[in-house]
Parts: C-alpha cells; sequence; structure tokens
C-alpha cells in the first residue's frame, strides 16, 4: 500500500502559494480524490515521488515524453547545450534545424513559427486565419480542448451546433460568441454553420483525433469532410495535433488519415519535455505573420536552444524505423488486457485507443462524441484511478483524458498494468460497483 505523508505536507503548503496547490488543474486530483504525489524523479517508464513510492507512469507529462523520462541522449544534449547558454532572444541554426525536420515529416507544413505552447501556437493560428480570411467566426468540437484562449473557452449552449458561451469566467460573451461549436464527428453540423454563417467563417479547429474528452477517433469520413466543408466555403482546416503530431505517427494524424490541413498547431512531443508549441501550414498563409506580413505575434523565449536541442535528438529517434510499430504492439497489447481483464469481473467499460493513446471509457454505450463520452461514470473512474496508483501505476487522473504509451514502456511494464488493472477492476467488482 503506498503512502503519501511527505506530499499531504507539501500539497497542504503548495495550496497556500499556488491556487489549488497546482499550476495545471488537472494535476490537483479533483476528478479521482485524494493526494496528488509529489514528484521528484522521472526515469525510463517510472516516476518516484516524495514518500519513495514509485509508479508506471501513463501521463508521459501529458503527451511531450514518448521516449520516456531523463532519455540518455536527450538529457547529454541538453547539458551541452546549458554550457553554451539557455536562451539568446537572437536567431540559431537549432530553430532551422527543427523545422527543417518537421515540415519533412509533416509536407502540409511548408512554413512554422515556434512559440511556447499548445495555447500560444492555436491562439496565433486563430488570429492568422482571421487575418488571411478577413473573418471572425471560428468553429471547434464539443469536448475539443485547444488550450486556454479566451476564444476557445467556449461552449456549445442548448441545440445541436450553437453559438459559443463562455466556459470559464472572465471571457466575454463577445468573444465566445465569435466560437461555434458542433459535435464532434458530425459533419452535417459544420455544414448547418457555414450555411447559417455564409461568408463570416475563417476557420475550423479540431483534434483529428480527440484526446480531451477521452480519446475519441474520427469517424470515416469525417475528416474528409471537413477538408471538403472547409475548401468549400473559404475556411481554413486547423489541425490541433499538440498532442497528436509525431505520437500517432511520425508525420501526425493528418498522415495517419491522408488530410492535408491550411494550419496545424503543434506542441509537446517537439519539445522533448520543454516548453514548447509551434503552429505552420501553407507559406502563403504563414507569411502573414510579422515581420514577414502584418500579423504580430512574438515570444520572449519561443525558439529557445534548450527546448529545440530536446526537440531535435526525440525526432532524431522517433524518426528511426520500427519505433512506431513498437510503440502499436505495446499500446495494443494494453489494450487486450484491459478488455480481457473487464469481461473476467463482468464490467463494462469501451477501451478507446488509436496508436500510443488509449482511454478506458466507464460506459457500455459507444463513444463517438463529447456527450457519449459524459455518460461514462466518473466515480467509477476515481476508484479505478485510486486502486491502480495503490498498486503503482500513475494513470491519467480524469476519465476525459488520455492515457500515454512510450518507449520505455517495457513488455514487463505492460504486464504489471495489466495485472494491477485485473485486481482494480475485480475489486471494483466485489463491491458491487461496475456492471456488465
Ligand atoms: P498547452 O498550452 O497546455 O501546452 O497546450 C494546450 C493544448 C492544445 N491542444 C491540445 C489538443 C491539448 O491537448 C492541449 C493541452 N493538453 C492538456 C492535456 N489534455 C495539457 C495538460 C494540462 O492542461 O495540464
Amino acid at each position: 500500500m503506498n503512502k503519501f505523508e511527505h506530499s499531504q505536507k507539501l500539497f497542504h503548503e503548495a495550496q497556500h502559494y499556488l491556487p489549488g496547490g497546482v499550476d495545471s488543474p488537472v494535476r490537483a486530483f479533483k476528478a479521482v480524490g485524494g493526494t496528488p504525489p509529489f514528484i521528484v524523479r522521472g526515469q525510463g517508464s517510472r516516476i518516484y515521488d516524495e514518500d519513495g513510492n514509485e509508479f508506471i507512469d501513463y501521463v508521459g507529462s501529458w503527451g511531450p515524453l514518448i521516449l520516456g523520462h531523463s532519455r540518455p541522449r536527450v538529457v547529454d544534449a541538453l547539458k551541452q547545450a546549458i554550457e553554451r547558454g539557455t536562451s539568446f532572444g537572437a536567431p540559431t541554426q537549432l530553430e532551422t534545424t527543427l523545422a527543417r525536420k518537421i515540415c519533412s515529416a509533416m509536407p502540409a507544413i511548408e512554413m512554422l513559427r515556434f512559440v511556447n505552447s499548445g495555447t500560444e501556437a492555436t491562439m496565433t493560428a486563430l488570429r492568422l486565419a482571421r487575418a488571411f480570411t478577413g473573418r471572425d467566426k471560428i468553429i471547434k468540437f464539443a469536448g475539443g480542448y485547444h488550450g486556454h484562449a479566451d476564444g476557445l473557452l467556449a461552449k456549445g449552449g442548448s441545440g445541436l451546433a450553437t453559438l459559443g458561451i463562455p466556459d470559464s469566467p472572465g471571457v466575454p460573451l463577445s468573444y465566445a460568441q465569435n466560437t461555434l461549436v458542433a459535435p464532434y464527428n458530425n459533419a452535417e453540423a459544420v455544414e448547418q454553420l457555414f450555411q447559417r454563417y455564409p461568408g463570416e467563417i475563417a476557420a475550423v479547429i479540431v483534434e483529428p483525433v480527440a484526446a480531451n474528452m477521452g480519446v475519441v477517433s474520427p469517424q470515416p469520413g469525417f475528416l474528409t469532410s471537413l477538408r471538403r466543408l472547409s475548401s468549400e466555403f473559404g475556411a481554413l482546416l486547423i489541425f490541433d495535433e499538440v498532442i497528436t503530431g509525431f505520437r500517432v505517427a511520425y508525420g501526425g494524424a493528418q498522415a495517419l488519415y491522408g488530410i492535408a490541413p491550411d494550419l496545424t498547431c503543434l506542441g509537446k512531443i517537439i519539445g522533448g519535455g520543454l516548453p514548447v508549441g509551434a503552429y505552420g501550414g501553407r507559406r502563403e498563409i504563414m507569411e502573414m505573420m510579422a515581420p514577414a506580413g502584418p500579423v504580430y505575434q512574438a515570444g520572449t523565449l519561443s525558439g529557445n536552444p534548450l527546448a529545440m536541442t530536446a526537440g531535435i535528438e526525440t525526432l532524431k529517434v522517433l524518426s528511426q524505423p520500427g519505433v512506431y510499430h513498437q510503440l502499436e504492439k505495446r499500446a495494443s497489447s494494453l489494450a487486450k488486457g484491459i478488455a480481457e481483464a473487464a469481461s473476467k469481473a463482468g464490467i463494462s467499460l469501451r477501451v478507446a485507443r488509436v496508436a500510443s493513446l488509449l482511454t478506458v471509457f466507464f460506459t457500455g454505450q459507444p463513444v463517438v462524441d463529447y456527450e457519449s463520452a459524459k455518460q461514462a461514470e466518473t466515480t467509477l473512474f476515481g476508484r479505478f484511478f485510486q486502486q491502480l496508483l495503490s498498486q503503482g501505476i500513475y494513470w491519467p487522473p480524469s476519465q476525459f483524458e488520455a492515457a500515454f504509451i512510450s518507449l520505455a514502456h517495457s513488455d514487463e511494464d505492460i504486464q504489471l498494468t495489466i495485472r494491477a488493472i485485473d485486481k482494480a477492476l475485480s475489486f471494483l467488482k466485489s463491491k458491487g460497483l461496475g456492471h456488465s
């Protein structure tokens, strides 16, 4: 049984200085209860907390650590980079090197700019789309998360596809009302919005594989329809590949599904665990960005040498043959083991997986959008999470997130995880929780 005394003390003190004791809400374990372990070290597939507990980590910093924690070649490269200085606020060759790698992996990106987070990437991509089209409205999808820029913290009103309403205090209604919200996997709703607001919609922004309502894959034809509709109605198609970029394939979801977006947003993996974001796409669009063009965006640490170094080393590993085959093998083996454990325990759940992204939904119904994802039993998920944590498995602390399998997860890690999940589900069943 794991103990968390030190983390409890540290969490109490952290809450005095940081809202909720954290620098990003999901880390506070509000959705699953209990005290979040305070982590001191990561190595490979493992993380270690202040109480000496060891966990197999399926958060991986929410996606960046596809190589696992502290991969030696990344650490060594960073050590050398740090010796040369951490930031110059001036051009470096490293930025061009990483940009070249990304552009060759994703041909729809002819030109890009680095920023410091996925939020900055999507925020700027939308500003650029509005400048390029001269239009103000955007379409996003219910359950899609694109960072916390004001206009993107908008949720659907009542009805199928609607004018957005603020999804957080502090977001002006006027900002939210330029955001139209449609159900994921519903191209008809998108077409209706284009017909209702002709000439007003600048862009459609979509997670090509949704991972912020849990993992929800695009149904056949959905992304193709978004491509067709965007072109037909003069809007830009923006793929938010902050999670899927270099995750679901070396070329991202745009390679996996064969769709060329007009703009792509990236983050996480391309920084190898350091703060990063990027937005890029068609040259004629990107050349509108200052100082080449009139659309403004800037950033003190954008393209800094450390994030560039970690990103370059990470992509060097990911571009090697067999890497995605290994990820696929490990992730599919985990998914199979979970499904078998669930049927053995007689608990109805859905294992949603795309490549090395995986969510266990505690529902017996198919999950195709946010409405169906919300049918999952979050209390049961919380009990499942705590059972795993007590067995040394650090699962994502929310039903509406993805688990991330890395190259550092060994076959043995996967088998240990399946055994822990088997025990957790049997325990839930023995308590009369979860039903088939
Ligand atoms: P950041 O600003 O957190 O770097 O990226 C925002 C973002 C943009 N687009 C997508 C598809 C994303 O998933 C994210 C951020 N992802 C969350 C996890 N679901 C980050 C974890 C957190 O918020 O603490």
